[in-house]
């Protein structure tokens, strides 16, 4: 393995499944009876805000009892090396990336602990609960919603993943089924520009005819062994 690649990895829900965090198509995916498709929506905002705040500040107050493991500190620990240009985005809506050390997180389906003003955009740190008509901090608007991305918008920072993954050596998707656009169609992206492409995932994903190599099982274990294993090369 040649030295000082750019490597794009991409993370999703299965990252955090062994820090006790459901995934959303697995056991336990469902919450109260409702898909994720069914509450993650603007118009599910606009039905029923109580519901989709309530989801919301479920996860939110769950934050407190996880914490990162073996998998987010190896990634931390490839970042911290410096030996390469390492972009580390996720779908992953938990802070555990950044508790577990690393120093650089693109999250592009938002942030828990983070508050929109849907009136004048503003982006809050948010620790607690949020009722609807929760006032905006920097507006005084009754229009605080979650900082999430809702199926039908557009995720977070996507300029800049679609400029390293045209530049990228190497492209890695751990932890996530591919079922959701457009982080699905990252490998398509990265293979066509040149790059090799790897999954680490329980089990093939929706994708995983894309990739030049998949490995699977837990990511506690694949994450920190193929870590070693480019630190070693
Ligand atoms: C383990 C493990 C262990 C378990 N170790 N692994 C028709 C066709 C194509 C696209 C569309 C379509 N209709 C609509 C769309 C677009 C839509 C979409 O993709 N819909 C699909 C359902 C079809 N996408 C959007 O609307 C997105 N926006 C958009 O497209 O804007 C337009 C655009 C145009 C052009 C360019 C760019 C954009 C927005 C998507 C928003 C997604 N939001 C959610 C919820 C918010 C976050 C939150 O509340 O947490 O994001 S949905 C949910 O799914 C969440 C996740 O980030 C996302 C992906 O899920 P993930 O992470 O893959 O989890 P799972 O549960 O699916 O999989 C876990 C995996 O881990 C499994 O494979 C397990 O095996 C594995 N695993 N344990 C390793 N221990």
């Amino acid at each position: 393995m040649r030295d000082s690649q750019t490597i794009v990895i991409l993370t999703g829900a299965g990252i955090s499944a062994e820090s006790g965090i459901a995934t959303f198509r697995g056991p336990g995916g469902l919450w109260e009876g409702h898909r994720v498709e069914d509450v993650c929506t603007p118009e599910a905002l606009a039905d029923d805000p109580v519901l989709v705040h309530r989801f919301y500040d479920a996860r939110r107050a769950a934050l407190a009892a996880v914490a990162p493991n073996a998998a987010h500190r190896a990634l931390a620990r490839l970042q911290a090396a410096d030996r390469h240009d390492v972009m580390l985005v996720t779908q992953n809506v938990d802070d555990l990336h950044e508790r577990g050390g690393a120093a650089q997180v693109l999250h592009m389906h938002g942030q828990l602990l983070s508050a929109l003003c849907a009136r004048c955009g503003a982006h809050t740190g948010w620790a607690g609960d949020m009722p609807p008509g929760t006032r905006c901090p920097a507006c005084g608007a009754p229009a605080l919603r979650p900082d999430i991305v809702f199926f039908g918008e557009m995720p977070y920072s996507m300029d800049a993943i679609e400029a390293a993954l045209a530049r990228a050596d190497l492209f890695v998707s751990i932890g996530t089924s591919g079922a959701v656009y457009p982080a699905a169609g990252f490998v398509q992206i990265a293979a066509h520009h040149g790059a090799r492409t790897l999954e680490l995932n329980l089990e093939p994903s929706a994708g995983t005819a894309w990739f030049d190599e998949a490995r699977h099982g837990p990511a506690g274990v694949l994450v920190p062994a193929w870590v070693e294993e480019l630190l070693a090369g």
